[in-house]
């Protein structure tokens, strides 16, 4: 390869990545993070939520993100979140992700509490939750009918900064099971 591509190449990097900050990357976690299981340009918190890239089916591309209900062992939550920079303020934002969900396999197992998708600004250094909207378990559709369940929460930011959250809650007590599936999130304005 010349130099002059790589040269070019290196161009077209920097400007997708300062466009970038102004919109969601990654949205369909098709690009691997600081490890397999973690999708590039996404932070995530608590345990079991991960990058699948086997998992079926998928909305779009060949990954989406798997949270492994069965595996948690407290009742903290998982979730993950991304930085958006340069939004307008007053403008209406829409955070949508489709979902998919697998009941737990025995009658004694609970499935997560809830599944919220937050919109957050900073200020002064502070989250502040400017939209936020709390689904149920059983508001999502089955991997056995086939459809994703979009979800979505709209928000107008506080400032230029958006932060879109998705936080899922596990069963607070007892033998938990069931898994949940997310895919092909957007960021989207009026
Ligand atoms: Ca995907």
């Amino acid at each position: 390869m010349t130099r002059f591509k790589l040269l070019l190449i290196g161009s077209v990097l920097s400007l997708v990545i300062q466009a970038g900050a102004q919109t969601l990357q990654n949205p369909s976690f098709e690009q691997e993070g600081v490890g397999a299981d973690q999708a590039e340009s996404w932070e995530r918190w608590g345990d079991w939520i991960n990058r699948e890239t086997e998992w079926t089916p998928v909305r779009d591309g060949s990954c989406m993100i798997g949270y492994h209900h069965w595996k948690i062992e407290n009742s903290n939550s998982s979730g993950l979140y991304q930085d958006i920079e340069n939004v307008t303020p007053g403008k209406e934002y829409t955070f949508k992700v489709y979902a998919m969900r697998d009941d737990p396999y025995n009658a004694d197992e609970c499935p997560p509490s809830s599944i919220e998708l937050r919109l957050e600004s900073t200020v002064d250094g502070q989250q502040v939750t400017v939209g936020s909207k709390v689904y149920k378990f059983n508001d999502i559709s089955t991997t056995l009918s086939g459809t994703w369940t979009p979800l979505r929460v709209s928000a107008k930011p506080r400032n230029s900064t958006l932060r879109p959250v998705i936080i899922v809650e596990p069963c607070i007590e007892g033998k938990r099971g069931g898994t949940l599936k997310l895919d092909d999130a957007a960021l989207i304005s009026e």
